[in-house]
């Protein structure tokens, strides 16, 4: 059988590259020297690509003979879904294989946040511990009310561990589910409601700063904040703002506007910890992952379909 040719958006793992290197010959975007004149001439050669980092405009305008867009995650807020299926082009993405990880992380974040893990480390490491005395207390995250905002299949991983701290559980998502959860109609009512909120919602243009100032300020002086969703889902400055101002209390990061640039303002405070977006960068989850985008794309060569399409391209 001849190789389908693919072409390769991002970075790949190796476990990746041999599993598709069979049926697929694969070109490398970031490899080629003059991007404009190789996408001018030979962007419309492949039917497939596959990608860990979004899907250009360029690209999609180079790309007449494309067919299918295998892509690396579960959030594809940088991929144009819409403009892919009215042109017949089936996009996939990573659901479900990511759920426990990035849920896990955020029971880091919030312990990280809530005991002062890395405040408490520093002091047991520098020897403050014997010259200074006990660390201060801190704050139980037993027993809290948490608002899930996006109460999918992430958010519902969430509030499974969240009972285990025996949480009262809130949310607010586009629709009303069948949980045993209590609803709030608008993200500002889901904050004046609980004491710890997370932003676990998808990216994009409809959930842009979701979390704005009124929002933060609905959630109050004693509240967490915790964005394990996308950079763009809350508003950073208004966050800086709140976090400054004692508006909120603290708060625990995986994803930023600019990424990778964290503002120096969020950096320089103590009660907010940050993470590299590595929700679900563990060995195991980023290798089920991988394995699901070349599934999408063996199956595709195999009969044309793809197992994990996004919600716009279901129908095709
Ligand atoms: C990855 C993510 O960091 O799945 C997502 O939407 O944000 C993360 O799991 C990302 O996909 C890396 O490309």
């Amino acid at each position: 059988m001849s190789r389908t040719k693919l072409l390769q958006i991002g970075s790949m793992s190796d476990r990746m590259r041999d599993a598709l290197a069979e049926a697929f010959e694969i070109d490398v975007l970031s490899e080629q020297s003059d991007r404009a004149s190789f996408l001018a001439e030979r962007g419309g050669d492949y039917p497939a690509i596959v990608t860990t980092a979004g899907l250009p405009g360029d690209v999609l305008d180079a790309a007449a003979k494309l067919r299918v867009v295998s892509s690396f995650g579960v959030g594809y807020d940088s991929i144009d879904a819409s403009a892919c299926a009215a042109r017949g082009i089936k996009v996939s993405h990573t659901p479900d294989v990511l759920n426990d990880e990035v849920a896990n992380t955020f029971v880091m974040l919030w312990l990280a946040v809530s005991r002062d893990l890395l405040g408490s480390e520093r002091h047991a490491r520098s020897g403050a511990w014997a010259s200074e005395g006990s660390y201060p207390l801190t704050r139980s995250i037993q027993g809290r009310r948490v608002g899930i905002l996006g109460l999918g299949r992430i958010g519902q991983a969430i509030a499974e561990r969240c009972k285990v701290f025996d949480a009262e559980i809130h949310y607010h998502s586009r629709s009303r589910k069948d949980v045993p959860y209590t609803y709030h109609d608008t993200p500002a009512a889901l904050a004046e409601a609980v004491e710890v909120l997370v932003a676990i919602t998808p990216g994009g243009a409809e959930t842009e700063h979701l979390v704005d100032a009124e929002v933060l300020t609905a959630l109050g002086p004693d509240g967490l904040f915790f964005n394990l969703a996308r950079g763009s889902v809350a508003d950073e400055a208004a966050l800086i703002e709140a976090l400054l101002n004692g508006r909120i209390a603290g708060a625990g990061l995986d994803v930023f506007e600019a990424e990778p640039k964290i503002p120096d303002a969020l950096k320089e405070m103590e009660n907010v910890v940050l993470l590299p977006h590595v929700g679900s960068a563990t060995h195991e989850t980023r290798a089920a992952m991988g394995d699901l985008v070349v599934r999408n794309l063996l199956q595709w060569q195999e009969d044309g379909t793809v197992v994990t399409p996004v919600p716009e391209c279901r129908d095709l």
